[in-house]
């Protein structure tokens, strides 16, 4: 049984800052990762909308923080990617500082959706970012992206060198291959969301 029905989605609005955002209620599922990595697509493919989440060859596009709603209660938060070198580094810098604060700061974050092109796994910020919201003990699901890039021995070698070093320090690692262009793994992603959710629903009785 599909629990939610995820093309509902919609979008709910955008803030350039964390203390301006005037939602309480509920629960959110952030997408995080590098510029370009792929996460407005793939909010996209998840929600099955071609233009929900904008997204560009550009990378450094998405400079906001931006809310969609699944379900009454159930947020996907798209974020600004970290690392576009080439925008200015004061730019570069208030975007990072925006993602650490609501990563840090919003309780009302359920569960992290780390998104790495899979080529280029785990890279510096990533890492940073994992140790911010270790300590969270939320949820954690790495997507390995744009896999229509490798072939399949590739890929294996990609989330078994991910695991290795996700292991040693998760409690628990999850790890998706993922396409939005193909199509790959968004059932997958679909089932982590819905876990959590249910998840969250249970403790709130
Ligand atoms: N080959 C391939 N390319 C993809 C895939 N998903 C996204 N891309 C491309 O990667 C680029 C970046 O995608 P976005 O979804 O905008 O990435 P983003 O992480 O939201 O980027 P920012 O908003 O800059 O943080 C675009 O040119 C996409 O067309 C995929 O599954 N396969
Ligand atoms: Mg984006």
């Amino acid at each position: 049984m599909n629990l939610i029905d995820y093309k509902k989605t919609s979008f709910l609005k955008s803030y350039s800052k964390i203390t301006d955002i005037d939602i309480q209620d509920g629960i959110e599922i952030a997408f995080i990762g590098y510029s370009n990595s792929g996460k407005s697509s793939a909010i996209n493919a998840l929600t099955n909308q071609k233009r929900l989440a904008r997204f560009s060859k550009t990378p450094g596009r998405t400079q906001l923080i931006n809310f969609f709603e699944v379900i009454s209660g159930l947020r996907i938060v798209d974020l600004p990617g970290y690392g576009y070198a080439k925008a200015p580094l004061l730019v570069r810098e208030k975007w990072q500082k925006t993602v650490y604060n609501y990563l840090e700061k919003r309780d009302q974050i359920k569960g992290f959706v780390f998104l790495m092109d899979i080529r280029y796994p785990l890279k510096k910020l990533d890492q940073k970012i994992i140790s911010i919201v270790l300590h969270k003990k939320v949820s954690i699901l790495v997507l390995l992206t744009k896999c229509d890039k490798m072939t399949r021995s590739q890929q294996n070698i990609q989330v078994n060198t991910v695991y290795k070093k996700l292991n040693f320090l998760l409690d628990s690692v999850e790890i998706i291959l993922f396409s939005s262009y193909k199509k790959i793994g968004i059932k997958k992603l679909e089932s982590s969301l819905n876990d959590w959710y249910k998840n969250y629903v249970v403790l709130k009785k």
